[in-house]
């Protein structure tokens, strides 16, 4: 399976994000990416090659023109008027009630507008590490579009949680929806987005919510204890045209595979039954046991079974690499799901 990489992920090495309280190291690192190449090379997994240039009009089929716009410039506006020894992070955000009819002009309060946390920092580099990863996505979609089985984007900055005019969860560009919008505008009729990170890929499903062509499935810590906390619930169906292309598989803190395994069959047969021509598989590996922000209990040797599960689904597909923060397992984790789709 071809792989679709750029070193331009380094460009995105945020200092510091809020949890519990408090500044800490940045969970989402670059050290993530380069340990899944480290792994793919080893085990001569690949080839690898660099992503082709898409530019803007990809991400305008996803993302609302003045978001895009603000992501592009940010970094420089905030280092007007705070310096650059500090990454962008926001402060404010509205509540129920507050208006939200017009876009701040300050940068702290443009944050706020286009973010929903405050882990996730604008720094000089994330608009090129984040085009970069969005031209891998769009890279690997044109793989399958070619005729390609599969195909393997590793993408960073990740982007299931960034939504229309939205960034936040340490995601900007929403990747797997940029390509499986591409896929669409290339011709397939109908496409699914399966989504195995640990939490909730809210950004995809707001951007395919209204819509009966996208199929979004997901399997995740229910929200009702975890990140993203306000959606993934299993009423979530979808709305319009859209109402029934929406399926929320939540799980409890512990699962372990035999939990997990039932939930893929159940997102694997609602996939067959949509009836798509292409998948979009939104990998995240922070399901696994060691994961330091997560609470499932995959081991190493489930994402092989996991690899093998979506094999089994028997579409073209285009993995999409996004969350897992086990930095010194994810890439034997993230190489087994490949792994096992493959045997
Ligand atoms: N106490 C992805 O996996 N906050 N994003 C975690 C932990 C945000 C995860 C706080 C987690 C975002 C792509
Ligand atoms: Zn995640």
């Amino acid at each position: 399976m071809i792989v679709i990489h750029s070193e331009e992920h380094r460009l995105q090495a945020g200092r510091s994000e809020l949890n519990d309280g408090q500044l800490v190291p940045c969970y989402e690192k670059p050290a993530r990416a380069d340990i899944v190449r480290a792994r793919i090379e080893a085990v001569g997994f690949g080839p690898i090659v660099e992503p082709t240039r898409h530019g803007l009009a990809p991400l305008e089929r996803v993302h609302d023109a003045g978001y895009l716009g603000f992501l592009q410039t940010a970094w420089d506006e905030w280092v007007k008027e705070h310096g650059a020894d500090i990454d962008a992070l926001p402060l404010n955000w509205v509540a129920p009630g507050m208006s939200r009819r017009r876009v701040p002009r300050s940068i702290d309060g443009r944050l706020g507008f286009y973010s929903f946390d405050a882990g996730t920092p604008i720094t000089a580099g994330t608009w090129r590490a984040a085009t970069a990863a969005a031209d891998s996505a769009l890279t690997g979609a044109d793989r399958l579009r070619g005729g390609d089985r599969s195909a393997f984007s590793l993408c960073r900055p990740p982007g299931h949680h960034a939504g229309h005019a939205f960034y936040g969860g340490y995601c900007f560009l929403n990747n797997a929806a940029i390509a499986a919008q591409s896929l669409r505008d290339g011709g397939a009729a109908r496409v699914a987005v399966l989504d195995v990170d640990y939490h909730h890929g809210n950004g995809t499903q707001e951007i395919f919510w209204e819509r009966g062509d996208v199929l979004f499935v997901s399997i995740h810590a229910d929200p009702i204890d975890e990140f993203p906390y306000f959606c993934g619930h299993a009423d979530e169906t979808g709305a319009g045209v859209g109402e029934g292309a929406n399926l929320n598989l939540t799980l409890p803190w512990g699962t372990d595979w035999t939990g997990y395994a039932e939930a893929l069959a159940a997102a694997a047969a609602k996939i067959r039954e949509f009836g798509a021509d292409a998948l979009v598989l939104s990998l995240g590996a922070d399901t696994y046991g060691g994961d330091p922000i997560s609470r499932f209990r995959l081991l190493s040797e489930d994402f092989l079974r996991m690899g093998a599960a979506i094999s089994g689904i028997g579409l073209p597909t285009l993995f999409v690499m996004e969350g897992g923060y086990a930095v010194d397992d994810l890439g034997v984790n993230v190489v087994n799901v490949l792994t096992g789709f493959e045997q």
